[in-house]
């Protein structure tokens, strides 16, 4: 395995979830698998799961992690190609990338999308540059259009949880107060799309996620509907993928309060678990009654991010080390 972006990068799912329990049972059994190797963490953005769990999968699996926060402790980087260097960029990602390279043998890499130029950012620039410039294995710790970490970790914690053999999943819109990338819902949509669930996706109109990513999901504009007998409610805001409207690429177009999940949407569902990936803004997206209630999985879903991360990371050490006949 020499890049985790896509669903189809880690191939068979049954073979990835048996995979997992087996790491979350016995985290420490591939502690000589990482030996003198690195991993470097490269954050254009914050982050408090994605960088936690990645040090502590990387850790399980004897691997050397080593994390750099772009900006405050690095040099600010540029990413345009052919630009002149006369603004506060002081160093351009075509030197940045292979440095970074050459000191590790695994890079992740969080960046996310801009929401400036849709396709700037749908074209994963960023990412591909370091696939291009840095010749290692990438993971996406959240990129400009996906975040399969979290989308594997969501699987896991489904798969864990279910009770029947192929559960509804709803992926619901919820407001927000500032424009954040698709990311989440694309990749859940796209795992979701691979597993034997009977997933369903709601919003607002104008809130349509790239069909590249949600072609044959079903899309159900009436909220209520969709949640009915859900036996999974997955919240989310997104801001307009310009899907329908490229000119309302990133922006914000609506904030109706109507579509927080409180008690009255879990009424209609199957006593469904309530799932979000978090950060969560508290009474926007969700709730304290629901995210504070019995059914809320946020916790167990987050700490299954090291679980999803490790299986991630022992594919490729393993990989590195088969092309080295080590
Ligand atoms: C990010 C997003 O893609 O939605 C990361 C989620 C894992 N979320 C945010 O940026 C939330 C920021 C905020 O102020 O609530």
């Amino acid at each position: 395995m020499d890049k985790f972006f896509n669903v189809s990068d880690i191939g068979n799912l049954d073979k990835a979830l048996s995979e997992a329990f087996q790491v979350k049972k016995t985290p420490y059994a591939w502690k000589s698998l990482g030996e003198n190797r690195t991993i470097m963490l490269v954050f254009f953005n914050s982050s408090l799961r994605t960088r936690l769990s990645s040090q502590k999968a990387a850790l399980n699996l004897g691997m050397n992690p080593i994390v750099l926060n772009i900006g405050t402790d690095s040099w600010k980087l540029e990413t345009s190609m052919g630009i002149v260097m006369d603004g506060d960029k002081s160093e351009h990602i075509k030197e940045a990338i292979p440095v970074i390279a050459s000191y590790c043998d695994i890079i992740g890499v969080r960046s996310f999308a801009g929401l400036q130029d849709r396709e700037y950012d749908y074209a994963e620039t960023v990412l591909n540059q370091f696939i291009e410039y840095g010749g290692k294995p990438v993971i996406s710790l959240e990129s400009a259009t996906v975040h399969p970490c979290q989308a594997f970790a969501d699987l896991i914690t489904i798969e864990e949880y279910r009770k029947v053999a192929r559960p509804k999943v709803v992926l619901s819109w919820a407001p927000h107060p500032k424009a954040l990338p698709q990311a989440v819902p694309n990749s859940f949509a796209q795992w979701m799309n691979a597993a034997p669930v009977d997933f369903v996706i709601t919003h607002p109109r104008g809130y349509e996620l790239d069909p590249k990513f949600t072609a044959g999901a079903r899309i159900e504009y009436d909220q209520m509907k969709a949640l009915e007998n859900a036996d999974f409610v997955y919240a989310k805001n997104w801001s307009c993928p310009g899907v329908t409207d490229p000119s309302k690429y990133g922006q914000i177009l609506s904030k109706d309060m109507g579509w927080t999940i409180d008690d009255a949407h879990m009424a209609v569902t199957n006593d469904a678990y309530f799932m979000h990936c978090l950060p969560v803004r508290r009474n926007m997206i969700v709730s304290d009654s629901v995210i504070d209630g019995p059914k809320s999985l946020v916790i167990p879903e987050a700490a299954n991010r090291v679980v999803s991360a490790q299986v991630v990371m022992k594919r490729m050490l393993e990989s590195l080390n088969d092309g080295e006949g080590i």
